[in-house]
């Protein structure tokens, strides 16, 4: 099977033929459709975040179960399902608690040390996959927990960016700011993740929906998805931004969401809530970043609160995001507005990082695509 591979030292992927070893327990065998390139992917390409190479990048995908290994009960062969890198053991405090992005046995859903990696290069070098998935690849082998079933309905290139960009998005607004209707609502860095933050507010039927970026197609897009007011970014330094979300919605947000993965990001997301309200911070900074917060912010009763995979339970919310695209309120296919195939992968992370598309997917065959 064809993989994209990041080794050593590159900064590039090299498509070439790697193999998977036997199923172990709980393991699945799952023929990949189609796969998202999120911006936590790139994060491991621009030094953000470290990940032992060789390395198969990916984490939001969809595919069909061609195997399932022993002890797998919750997905047969034939099913669609979609991948996510929340995957609680299940049995934890956590996981008992609705909470499996916090489970503490995080290594209950990888293979025990000392066995053979999932993946392997054609000289048999082991290969990691990203948040134990590792989806740039034509056959992914994942724990059966990492999978949520979808109806056959769905084409495949749009739900695989279930897994990652709609829940974390949607579940940024319904499971943990808990957006009320009337309530405003700021939006900095609208792409994959952020955008569906616009439409996940939209549906929670928030008063002004506030999208801040640097690029007028996003603002286009977010305008479309159902954002009632923009704000151009510039360069992303400047307080102006800050400044015109105060003033559009006189004094503050109740909620403002930082999509992009900054400090000064961060910082400009918390001064645009208004006093007693909440800031988000949902992108992904390197470990020893620091995000340095004005004491007033605290005296006048403002949070800053870390967003972790819109703290999603994947069996719980897919289905329901599902529906929600099922009956129009969530639109998929905006989102997705590159295809490319799995030779062109590099080209859809340099298109990722420009910030050109809203969501790129990789396809890898044409069956049960749009
Ligand atoms: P993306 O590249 O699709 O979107 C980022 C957007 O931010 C683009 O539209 C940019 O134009 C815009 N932007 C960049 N700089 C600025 C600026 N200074 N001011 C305004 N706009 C700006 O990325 P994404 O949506 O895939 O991911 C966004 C972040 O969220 C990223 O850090 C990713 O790692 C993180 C993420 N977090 C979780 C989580 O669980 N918290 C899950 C998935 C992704
Ligand atoms: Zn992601």
């Amino acid at each position: 099977m064809r993989a994209a591979v990041l080794h050593e030292g590159a900064t590039e992927l090299v498509i070439e033929t790697i193999r998977h070893t036997p199923l172990a327990v709980r393991e699945v065998k799952v023929i990949t459709a189609a796969c998202g390139l999120c911006h936590s992917d790139l994060h491991v390409l621009d030094g953000v975040l470290d990940r032992p190479r060789p390395h198969v990048l990916g984490h939001e995908a969809a595919g069909v179960v061609a195997e399932i290994g022993q002890g797998v009960t919750s997905v047969a062969v034939g099913d669609h399902v979609v991948t996510c890198l929340v995957q609680g053991c299940g049995e934890c405090r956590r996981c008992a608690g609705g909470e499996p992005a916090l489970c503490t046995s995080p290594t209950a859903t990888r293979r025990p040390a000392g066995q053979p990696s999932r993946l392997e290069t054609a000289d048999g070098t082991p290969i990691t996959g990203f948040s134990n998935v590792g989806a740039l690849t034509e056959v992914m082998v994942v724990d059966e927990r990492a999978l949520t079933s979808i109806p056959h309905d769905v084409p495949l290139d749009l739900a695989s960016i279930l897994g990652c960009a709609v829940v974390t998005g949607l579940g940024a607004v319904f499971n943990v700011a808990g957006v009320a209707p009337g309530e405003s609502v700021a939006v900095l860095g609208c792409g994959g993740v952020g955008l569906n933050i616009v439409q996940a507010a939209r549906i929670a039927g928030a008063g002004q929906i506030i999208a801040v970026d640097m690029s007028a197609a996003k603002l286009t897009a977010a305008q479309s998805m159902g954002a009632t007011h923009t704000v151009d970014a510039g360069a992303g330094d400047a307080l102006d931004a800050v400044d015109a979300v105060r003033a559009i919605s006189d004094g503050g947000v109740d909620h403002a969401f930082e999509v992009i993965g900054r400090p000064a990001t961060a910082q400009q997301a918390l001064a645009m809530a208004a006093d007693g309200r909440n800031a988000y911070v949902v992108g992904v900074m390197g470990d020893q970043a620091m995000i340095e917060v004005p004491a007033v912010a605290t005296k006048r009763g403002k949070s800053l609160r870390g967003v972790l995979m819109g703290s999603t339970q994947p069996r719980v919310d897919i289905p329901r995001y599902v529906e929600l695209w099922r009956t129009g309120q969530l639109d998929l296919a905006s989102m997705v507005n590159r295809r490319l195939p799995l030779d062109a992968v590099n080209e859809g992370f340099r298109a990722l990082a420009a910030g050109e598309v809203n969501r790129a997917v990789v396809v890898f065959g044409q069956e049960g695509t749009t």
